[in-house]
């Protein structure tokens, strides 16, 4: 299954997608985005998986846009930069977010460009102490993109948000887990055996209610108060019909671990 560009590996529910092109530190060419795409909707209907994994292969997570392929404004036969957006990186978000598993980006290294906000789209981001993540944007004249504008207020406040995007400098993975933009920043060391264990424990609970609770999480953005509370419970009467959920209560009462088959 796996392509060139993203190598795809599957092993005890969970699905691992890896941007492979190292030696441009994983830079995205429309290639890259073909492969992605097609690796994340099979992952999403694969039963056989209940927990995605994107990261990088090599010393970076990505480095964004190959700016190799899209050139400069005074190249005539290169893509217009709004419509390289809409054409790949706007239905690569919407794809990641409305995916029905969780989804862990893995920073393994350097995120920059579309690639950290691609990142942020993830449901939980574990980030390698020695990795960051970069708004590169204007150190090449242009803005943030793939969501930036969007999640960066939102998870780390206007004030920090403006100071990253203006100034384009590095985030550290600490930093990041201090300010609420990723979820953990792990030591290099332990980070791949982390990804794993986390991956794995998701993997082996009750996925059909983290379907749920991404949606619940992911809607907010849109609702007031009342629309949330009607959300949850319509959510929650999904959830209390899964055979998940009777496992889940009939462990808890027999006093030993649930066996969740995300159903
Ligand atoms: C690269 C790249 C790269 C190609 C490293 N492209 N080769 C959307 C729509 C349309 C238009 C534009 O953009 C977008 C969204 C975006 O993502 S815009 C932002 C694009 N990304 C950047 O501006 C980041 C550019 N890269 C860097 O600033 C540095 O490479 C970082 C800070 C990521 C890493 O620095 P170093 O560790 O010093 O590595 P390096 O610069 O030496 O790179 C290693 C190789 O990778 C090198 O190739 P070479 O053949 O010389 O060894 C680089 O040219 C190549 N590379 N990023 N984005």
């Amino acid at each position: 299954m796996s392509g060139e560009t993203v190598l795809i590996a599957q092993s005890g529910g969970v699905t691992r997608l890896t941007l492979n092109r190292p030696d441009k530190l994983n830079a995205f060419t429309l290639a890259v985005h073909a492969e992605l795409n097609a690796g994340l909707q099979a992952a999403n209907a694969d039963p056989q998986c209940r927990v995605i994994v994107l990261t990088g292969a090599g010393r970076a997570f990505s480095a964004g846009q190959d700016l190799a392929e899209v050139g400069g404004p005074t190249d005539a036969s290169t893509p217009d930069a709004g419509s390289r957006l809409e054409k790949a990186y706007n239905p690569l978000v919407k794809l990641i977010t409305s995916l029905e598993k969780p989804v862990i980006c893995a920073v393994n290294g350097i995120a920059a460009g579309a690639a950290a906000n691609i990142a942020l789209a993830c449901d939980l981001v574990y980030a390698a102490r020695s990795a960051s993540f970069l708004q590169a944007f204007a150190r090449i004249g242009l803005i943030p993109d793939a969501g930036g504008t969007y999640w960066l207020p939102r998870q780390i406040g206007f004030a920090r948000a403006m100071g990253v995007a203006l100034f384009a400098d590095k985030v550290t993975a600490r930093q990041a887990e201090a300010w609420g933009m990723i979820w953990e920043a792990v030591p290099d060391d332990a980070f791949a055996a982390t990804v794993r264990e986390r991956a794995a424990r998701l993997a082996a609970g009750p996925t059909a209610a983290y379907r749920l609770i991404k949606q619940a999480l992911r809607r907010s953005f849109e609702h007031g108060l009342a629309d949330q509370l009607a959300l949850e419970a319509a959510l929650q009467g999904e959830a209390g019909r899964t055979r998940d959920f009777r496992e889940g209560v009939a462990a808890f009462i027999e006093k030993r671990p649930a066996r969740y088959e995300g159903r």
